[in-house]
This record gives C-alpha cells, sequence and structure tokens, in this order.
C-alpha cells in the first residue's frame, strides 16, 4: 500500500490537480475558497461552536444529533462535543467530548515493513475532495487542511448526510391492518483520506436510537510495489501466479473521550456471564452474570459473553436508571504482533499529551512511553478515556483489482437506559413501561 517518495509526489500532484479542476468546474462563488469563510469565534455563548464547524441534524424520527467538528493535522476529522436529543427529552444528552481515529497501523506479513498511517505516513494531509454524487442528499463542507503541501489548503472533504437504514422496529397490533413500525434514518459524518495507494473512509453514524457506530473503510488501490511476494505470504492476484500481493494487516484504533450528561467522571464497568450445565433437578442450564466495577486503568479483550459500558456521573434517566453507553465490539482479528495491539480494548485515565495508540508524536513525561499499552500503568480513573482497537487481516483477492472494493472495519456504542423507553416509542405505546397490563 506505499509507494517511494516519486511515486507519492505524483500522486500528491494528481490531488492538487482534482482541486484545480473542482475549482475551475464549480460555480461562481462555490469554490472551496468562498464556500465556507472562515467564521468568527462563536457569537451566542450558549453556543459549542461557530456555525462553519457546528453539524445539526434534526432526523425525520425526531431525534436530534449535534457536534461540531475541526480537522487535526495528524489525526484527521476530530468530533467534539457530541449530543443525542431523542424526542420526548427536554435537552439534548451529552455523550462524548470527543470522538476520533487513535491510529491505522499497518504492518505486512513479510516483516519488511509496518506502517503507522496517522503519525507516520500523513493521512491527514491526503484528505480527498469529494464529487457532489459521493455526499448524496447531504452538504460538503470546505476543510482547511492544517500546514498544507497545496497552494490551497481548502478541500471540499467532509460529508454529512442522512440515510435509511431499514427497520427501527416492528410490533404486531391488535388487529391485523394495525401495525408499529418505523423506518430507521441515520446521520452520517465521512472523510476520505489517501495514503499511498489507499483510499480510508472514515465513517460516523449517528442513529435516530442513540447508537453510534464508528467504521474505517478500505480502499483505492493494492500497492503497486508490494506485488512480489515471493515467500508465500502473498496471493497471487494476476494471471497465473506472477503477481502475488503481499499480505498485512489493518489495525484500526479509535479514541473516546465520553462525556455523558457532561461530565467525564464516568465510570467503566465490565460483565462477564457464566452457563453452567444443568444441576441435578433442573431441566436447563443456568447463567449469571456478574459486574467487575473498573477503578483503575484497563488492558481489555473481548470474549464470549463480556461487555463494557461507560456510566454517567450524574445523569439518570426518567426511570431512575444511571444512564450508560455500551461498547460493542465489532468482528476484529487482533495482531499479536506488537504491545499496542494485544488488547483490544484500552481505557486510560485522560491526558492531554496522549493521542496516538501507538508512535504518540508527544512525550508524556519521563518512562511514559510512546503506546497505548504503557499508559496503562494503574492510574485510577477519575476521567477515563476509551481506546478500541479493530485489527483487520487483509489477505488479497483477484476482486481486490481495480479499484478495491471498500473493506470495513469498525464497532458501536449503544445507549442502555439512557431513556426510560425506546427512543422511538410511538406516543400510543408510551405507556407500556416496565410490568405493564393489557387494558380491559
Ligand atoms: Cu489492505
Amino acid at each position: 500500500m506505499r509507494v517511494n517518495s516519486n511515486t507519492k509526489a505524483r500522486t500528491r500532484a494528481a490531488v492538487g490537480l482534482t482541486v484545480a479542476a473542482l475549482a475551475a468546474g464549480a460555480t461562481a462563488g462555490a469554490g472551496p475558497a468562498t464556500a465556507q469563510p472562515k467564521a468568527a469565534p462563536a457569537a451566542a455563548p450558549a453556543a459549542d461552536c461557530s456555525a462553519a464547524y457546528r453539524i445539526e441534524q434534526k432526523l425525520s424520527t425526531g431525534t436530534t444529533w449535534r457536534m461540531c467538528w475541526r480537522y487535526d493535522g495528524k489525526a484527521g476529522l476530530v468530533l467534539e462535543k457530541i449530543s443525542y436529543r431523542p424526542k420526548g427529552e427536554p435537552k439534548p444528552i451529552r455523550v462524548l467530548n470527543s470522538a476520533r481515529l487513535g491510529q491505522i497501523h499497518v504492518p505486512y506479513d513479510d516483516g519488511n515493513v509496518e506502517y503507522d498511517d496517522l503519525t507516520g505516513f500523513d493521512f491527514a494531509q491526503g484528505l480527498m475532495n469529494l464529487a457532489p454524487g459521493e455526499c448524496p442528499g447531504g452538504t460538503i463542507k470546505t476543510v482547511k487542511v492544517p500546514d498544507s503541501w497545496n497552494e490551497d489548503p481548502n478541500v471540499k472533504g467532509l460529508c454529512t448526510t442522512t440515510r435509511s437504514r431499514g427497520h427501527a422496529y416492528r410490533m404486531q397490533g391488535d388487529t391485523a391492518n394495525k401495525v408499529f413500525q418505523a423506518q430507521g434514518k441515520d446521520l452520517l459524518v465521512y472523510t476520505v483520506n489517501q495514503v499511498g495507494w489507499y483510499e480510508y473512509m472514515t465513517e460516523w453514524r449517528f442513529q435516530d436510537d442513540g447508537t453510534i457506530t464508528m467504521n474505517v473503510g478500505a480502499t483505492g488501490s493494492l500497492s503497486w510495489d508490494d506485488y512480489d511476494a515471493g515467500d508465500g505470504r502473498g496471493w497471487p492476484i494476476g494471471k497465473g501466479a506472477s503477481a502475488k500481493a503481499t499480505s498485512h494487516s489493518h489495525n484500526a484504533f479509535w479514541r473516546l473521550d465520553f462525556a455523558l450528561d457532561g461530565s467525564t467522571r464516568n465510570k467503566v464497568e465490565q460483565y462477564d456471564s457464566k452457563v453452567t450445565a444443568p444441576v441435578r433437578g433442573r431441566r436447563a442450564p443456568t447463567t449469571k452474570t456478574t459486574r467487575t466495577k473498573v477503578t483503575k486503568e484497563l488492558a481489555g479483550d473481548s470474549k464470549a459473553y463480556r461487555w463494557w459500558r461507560m456510566v454517567s456521573a450524574t445523569g439518570k434517566n426518567k426511570d431512575g436508571h444511571a444512564r450508560s453507553y455500551e461498547i460493542v465490539p465489532g468482528p476484529t482479528t487482533k495482531y499479536p504482533g506488537r504491545s499496542y495491539t494485544k488488547h483490544d480494548l484500552y481505557v486510560t485515565q485522560y491526558n492531554k499529551c496522549e493521542l496516538f495508540a501507538s508512535n504518540n508524536p508527544g512525550n508524556c513525561g519521563a518512562g511514559a512511553g510512546r503506546s497505548v499499552d504503557k499508559w496503562v500503568n494503574g492510574q485510577a480513573l477519575t476521567h477515563p478515556v476509551v481506546w478500541m482497537n479493530i485489527g483487520f487481516h487483509h489477505i488479497a483477492r483477484d476482486e481486490d483489482q481495480q479499484p478495491m472494493p471498500v473493506h470495513w472495519q469498525g464497532f458501536s456504542i449503544a445507549p442502555r437506559d439512557v431513556t426510560a423507553m425506546n427512543p422511538l416509542t410511538p406516543a400510543e405505546l408510551g405507556r407500556q413501561n416496565g410490568h405493564w397490563r393489557p387494558r380491559s
């Protein structure tokens, strides 16, 4: 997926051309430089950010998502002050202070190369202009890339749009022709960043039911200069066995700084369930679920019957239950080759210097180390930061050229007791909470 410096220069030149072509083709006043003039500092004291950096979407099902965005010179898109307001809630419920990628680590199977795309391979510089058709029904915002290599640092590179996701729920009513059903709607926020031959899509999906799903999709091209695996570590993708693409991994990290109900003093809990075979006199196996409070920094491993949640320090829903967000890992292939990829989930005490899961550019103090695993060293968690590691082992296939179909990896966080009922509950069913009884 990498290129030598000459090829890389050519790639960048091509990007520059695209900018020029887009600008030339744009209608008057809509060029990248003028589309989003740099806004003055927020006028209204209540606003979290100025209009140009605000994303606010009320979905047709009644849920509003609000957030601010900015663009970091290494991490790329950073979403901040994210809040969720389902219909019926008097005010927005803060979920996250900050949500962003923490690294994309790409080691090749032959051991010759290993890349940290965010900190070492200019992921953020590679922000791509989006054609209007790439953001169907949405808005493409102009992003000013910090310390840009291009003459014009403005890239029409941030899409915000909405999408239907199919059934949010379905329930048969009392009569055959009464069906309670709703079609779910999502807010999508995404960028495309080119790194060498690859193009990474960074997608954030905010569902009307409060779930947030974050995914990295890899597309573009297979690395042209890696069709050389003579050592049995690749897969032939050209005629016969001549062009073998070296297999490699994409280990993506996300960094989530929670602030449930506006407080960063969230509590972390781990749940494990144990299934026991039937004892004498019992018909069926039994399952017992236990909670472990995670009070100190954690290097955690996903397994069956295990899950984690972040619990609000202050907020309760209308049923009096503490609000929380559950972490829902996606499919992963954990890469055991590096200390920082050996675990699926890290929870560290907040430190503003700790920003990237590997090769962290900042020196966070003597002996602090440069990767997330080193930061798990027994500190008490009063402001926990979640790092999720989702790995994908990419053994190329014939279908990967050309262009390479997008392969996705990611995970979700889902509300648990944020609202007292399904946030999309129709008014007619609003009384059916807890041990309700059908009306006679
Ligand atoms: Cu790949």
